[in-house]
């Protein structure tokens, strides 16, 4: 390990060093034992199953029957031609022209994305997705996309599941070579919460198209076109479709909602036309599009776009397929659903329903439901293993109306407001959420505009403040971080504006920005940032790994680190990561193609005076001991 050490240090390499170097270069001594992937696996399992895992502790346990998720048989040895294969001969124009001329209503799955993350706290680990997608592939050829990929899946992998995200989409392709893949993008925001610079949006783009991402959904969460051309400009530049999106908020129909209108929505759909976008993506990120109004919003942005559009809204008030139906009858080309088992609430629309309610109709969408339903029976089965990220959510709420938090942030926001002692305070909440929205001025709230006004939402509840006490010229308010943000123009510009006496109340006389964030933002030395932490962690940086660095270099340095000591924990099965394994549990782990490693708890030992407990396993036959700390 010296030697390895000595062979890979900078001032080595640079051929200056001189044998003081080696006594004034402490660290070429320091080398961790690196130990084989097996006993960094055997690890991980002696530990939660000792000390159990953070995240499911309080938490309720699926009951020791729940049974194992099945596989559906495949109906096809390969997989049929399917929306990837058109992609791949004739392009991203050709694949707008053929929804244009598809009289089915084309349909998206949205259960490996949008469906967890509403319904499971984004909690779904890659081994779920990945073992189902060749049913997807050879079953289900007639979907338009896979939305799998994108929004809060992406940071939530690395700091929840212990796994790379970018390896859950290189499965995810192969396995569905003939599908298109599709994954949500918060524009010049990536995947994070922030302004990135420029350099780094486009360089996440880029990367994400060379893993496999096929449909890039872009959006802003202010709706600020101008803030969404470097991120579309990007895709553009792949080859793929760019699906330029509008976020929808208000009501159309209702004239006290005049700032968003059927005026402002056409008026934004014709800069994303020009702007490049292939389809019109119209974002309802918390279900506020009724059937009435729907009927009147697609019909003008068909006929004023030569787009084609594609639908996605949130089941929050229950009303879901009722707005696809009527979405559907104006000539909507697409629409989001998700999977039975994960729909409903604030999650997407149910597939097998709105199959079955435009069959034999023009709009049939041609989709088997004998292949739904196998699919359909093993995310049931997939969804009782994830019961500890349950929300607790009952029954559809029309409060939705009243507050219009996006469904992605609902739960987590009511998680949020149980951790601070407001859960039973919860309806104070949502109407303070609407209260500070009137406040800021009438925004879109997606992330991460939604999650300020959450922040401030809570921030006042917690402290018994209304809106004219914030206000109040005389009074003086601890505005949260992302609120101060915000109003700075760090997020971009809403339509009018931010409204001024509370700008200029929040920023104390800083002076906001009003052009484009990205503008002041110095471009990252991408090679430089990558020597940086590959000397840090003492690890190859791929190309992956330095771009989800870009996003979020904590949770990457973090989970990097953890997966040096524990290996490849996303080959455990779900109830093992989750809870671990009880003596006689035998499981295997495939932790490369073909590579499976066969694992046996045999029993837990004493934990000695050294406070380390000993579980005996025995691996691929052998025994083995594994001493982890017994923090109990
Ligand atoms: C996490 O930290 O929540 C996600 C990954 C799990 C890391 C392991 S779980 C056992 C040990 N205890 C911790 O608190 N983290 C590590
Ligand atoms: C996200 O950005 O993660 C969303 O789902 C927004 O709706
Ligand atoms: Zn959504």
């Amino acid at each position: 390990a010296f030697v390895e050490n000595l062979l890979k240090h900078p001032t080595f390499l640079s051929n200056e060093y001189t044998t003081k170097f080696i006594d004034e270069t402490p660290e070429l001594f320091d080398f961790k034992p690196r130990r084989d992937r097996a006993t960094k696996i055997l690890t991980y399992i002696a530990d939660i199953s000792v000390n159990g895992h953070p995240e499911t502790e309080g938490r309720p346990r699926p009951p020791a029957d729940t049974r194992a998720p099945v596989v559906p048989a495949l109906m096809a040895e390969t997989p049929p031609p399917g929306s990837k294969t058109l992609l791949e001969e004739k392009g991203p124009k050709a694949v707008a022209e053929w929804m244009l001329g598809e009289k089915r209503l084309l349909l998206t799955d949205t259960t490996m994305r949008d469906g967890h993350q509403s319904l499971l706290a984004t909690r779904m680990r890659s081994i779920d997705m990945v073992r189902v997608a060749p049913a997807y592939a050879a079953n289900m050829p007639q979907l338009f996309s896979m939305e799998c990929w994108g929004g809060a899946t992406f940071d939530v992998a690395y700091r929840f599941l212990q796994e790379c995200p970018w390896q859950r989409l290189r499965d995810l392709r192969a396995a569905m070579p003939n599908l298109l893949t599709q994954m949500l993008l918060r524009a010049s925001n990536g995947v994070g919460y922030t302004n990135y610079p420029d350099n780094v949006v486009q360089s996440f783009v880029a990367q994400a198209a060379e893993t496999g991402i096929d449909v890039f959904r872009v959006f802003d969460s202010l709706n600020w076109v101008e803030n969404m051309r470097v991120a579309m400009d990007a895709v553009l530049e792949t080859g793929r479709i760019c699906e330029g999106t509008v976020c929808y908020t208000g009501d159309i129909l209702d004239p006290d909602r005049a700032k968003y209108d059927l005026k402002y929505y056409v008026g934004m759909a014709r800069q994303l036309e020009d702007a490049g976008a292939h389809v019109l993506g119209l974002k309802d990120m918390a279900g506020l599009l009724k059937p009435a109004a729907a009927r009147v919003l697609i019909k003008a942005l068909k006929e004023e776009t030569g787009l084609p559009v594609h639908f996605h809204t949130h089941d929050t008030a229950g009303i879901a397929s009722a707005t696809i139906l009527a979405a559907a009858e104006a000539g909507v080309d697409a629409a989001d659903v998700a999977m039975d088992s994960l729909s409903g609430n604030t999650s997407q629309a149910t597939f097998g329903t709105i199959v079955e309610a435009l069959k034999g109709s023009e709009r049939d969408t041609g989709i088997d439901m004998t292949a739904l339903r196998r699919i359909d029976e093993y995310w049931d089965a997939v969804r009782a293993q994830y019961l500890a990220f349950e929300s607790g959510m009952q029954a559809p709420s029309s409060e939705v109306y009243l507050h219009e938090m996006p469904g992605g942030q609902f739960t987590n926001l009511k998680a949020q407001a149980r951790s601070m002692g407001l859960e039973e305070r919860w309806h104070e909440v949502a109407q303070m959420y609407a209260d500070v929205n009137v406040m800021f001025g009438d925004i879109v709230k997606v992330t991460p505009s939604s999650k300020v006004v959450g922040d401030m939402a809570l921030m006042m509840v917690a402290q018994g403040l209304t809106v004219d006490q914030v206000l109040a010229p005389k009074s003086d308010v601890s505005f949260p971080d992302s609120v101060i943000d915000m109003l700075k123009g760090n997020l971009g510009q809403p339509p009018g504006g931010w409204p001024k006496d509370l700008q200029k109340k929040v920023l104390k006389g800083d002076k906001p920005l009003t052009d484009r964030p990205g503008k002041h933002l110095k471009p990252v030395d991408l090679e430089g940032v990558r020597a940086e932490i590959a000397a840090k962690l003492d690890q190859e940086i791929d190309d992956e790994d330095l771009n989800g660095y870009l996003m979020y270099p904590k949770v990457f340095t973090d989970y990097a680190e953890r997966h040096q000591i524990y290996g490849p924990v996303r080959a455990l099965p779900t109830p093992v990561f989750f809870y671990g394994m009880n003596q006689g549990d035998e499981i295997e782990a495939e932790i490369d193609p073909g590579k499976t490693l066969e694992i046996r708890c045999v029993a837990f030992g004493e934990t000695h005076e050294d406070g380390d407990a000993r579980v005996f396993f025995e691996l691929n036959g052998q025994p083995r001991v594994i001493r982890v700390p017994d923090r109990k």
